[in-house]
């Protein structure tokens, strides 16, 4: 259709303003969208956009790290895990804990990579946030220039925890008000939650903000992606082993794994299937961490219309009972996580019987 006066294209003049509406939803005006009649808009919008200028920062800083002297390899400490501290570690710890410095949004931040949460003393007569966070989850990627994620969630401060010991952390993951991700891949990305929807932004380097890439994402119901390390075959016990077995003899699947929670839980939110990362024989636990990993991650499948389990409860209804405590994670489409959970069942039948 062509306009009469001008002679332009309307139809070229309509795309363009839905493509310049599009380019204009920032995430801290979509948190404001979604939080409309809240008085805790304007909050959560700054932490947001907080968290927002962290990912920033940190992508920022590997997008160089290559290049920039003693950015990349090991502190030569370990974590309170027992794991050996990396440099970006310490490095993206630290850019969360001073982007909340006098917000006077946050009050105490706990990351995997503190034995403790960390106060800002500043912040606390005010601050009615803890923030939750792995600053850079999947970092054994680093050194090969592949992904990795930061992972957040977010929680009302209760009480005033005296002796520093979170026990108002101890909870469980329902009590979570926010929750998502930040992607360091090809783009970077930060996907969240506030309880109404999952939404994903991309950041646009040119602008430096961060720009809506999909709103309202939704998981299908079942999906071809299998997403665990198959290395650790003979440390399951028999039910992951048949049910990997399974897998293996039908058709319609496909093995995924990069070495990173962030990437591969990402692929699976958009194109469906289930990540796993079992309980072994050794550590009937698993690796991943429920308050900085497992239970945010939950949060976003469950808002997104997926499951995440332990493999015989629900992720969100564990309550934690410490602050680094670890749980079995599998979770994605709702259709493969029952998958998964039907084999759990029946090795368990099976032991009684014996
Ligand atoms: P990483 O140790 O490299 O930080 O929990 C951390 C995590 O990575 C996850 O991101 C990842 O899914 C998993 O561990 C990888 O563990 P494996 O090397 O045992 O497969």
């Amino acid at each position: 259709m062509v306009d009469a006066q001008t002679g332009e294209d309307l139809h070229i003049r309509l795309e363009e303003t839905q493509a310049l509406d599009r380019d204009c939803t920032t995430l801290s005006r979509h948190v404001l969208q979604q939080l409309q009649f809240s008085p805790d808009a304007q909050d959560i919008s700054a932490l947001m956009n907080r968290i927002g200028l962290a990912g920033k920062l940190i992508a920022r800083r590997l997008t160089r790290a290559g290049l920039v002297e003693n950015a990349l390899g090991f502190t030569g400490t370990v974590n309170v895990q027992g794991e050996s501290v990396k440099k970006m570690d310490i490095y993206a710890n630290d850019v969360f804990i001073s982007v909340f410095k006098q917000s006077g949004l946050v009050c105490r931040l706990a990351s995997e990579e503190m034995e403790k949460p960390y106060y800002i003393p500043e912040n606390c007569p005010i601050g009615r946030y803890t923030l939750l966070y792995d600053p850079l989850d999947g970092s054994s990627n680093l050194d090969t220039n592949l992904n990795v994620g930061s992972i957040f969630s977010v929680r009302q401060q209760e009480g005033d925890d005296e002796d520093g010991s979170a026990q108002d952390l101890l909870q469980s993951g329902r009590k979570q008000i926010a929750a998502g991700y930040i992607l360091y891949g090809p783009s970077t990305m930060l996907v969240y939650s506030i309880g109404q929807g999952v939404h994903a932004f991309t950041l646009d380097p040119s602008l430096g903000e961060f720009i809506l890439a999909n709103e309202n994402i939704k998981i299908p119901e079942h999906g071809p992606v299998y997403s665990l390390n198959e290395g650790n075959f003979w440390q399951w016990d028999d039910s992951m082993r048949d049910y990997i077995r399974y897998v293996h003899r039908h058709e319609g699947y496909t093995a995924r794994y990069g070495g990173a929670l962030v990437g591969d839980f990402h692929r699976i939110l958009y194109q469906g299937g289930v990540f796993l990362y079992p309980g072994t024989v050794k550590k009937p636990e698993g690796k991943l961490r429920l308050l900085y990993e497992s239970a945010p991650m939950a949060y976003l499948v469950e808002q997104a219309g997926g499951r995440a389990s332990t493999g015989t409860e629900e992720i969100l209804d564990v309550v934690a009972d410490k602050l680094h405590q670890r749980t079995p994670l599998v979770i994605g489409s709702k259709e493969d996580v029952a998958l998964v959970e039907s084999f759990i069942k029946e090795q368990k039948r099976i032991s009684n019987q014996s």
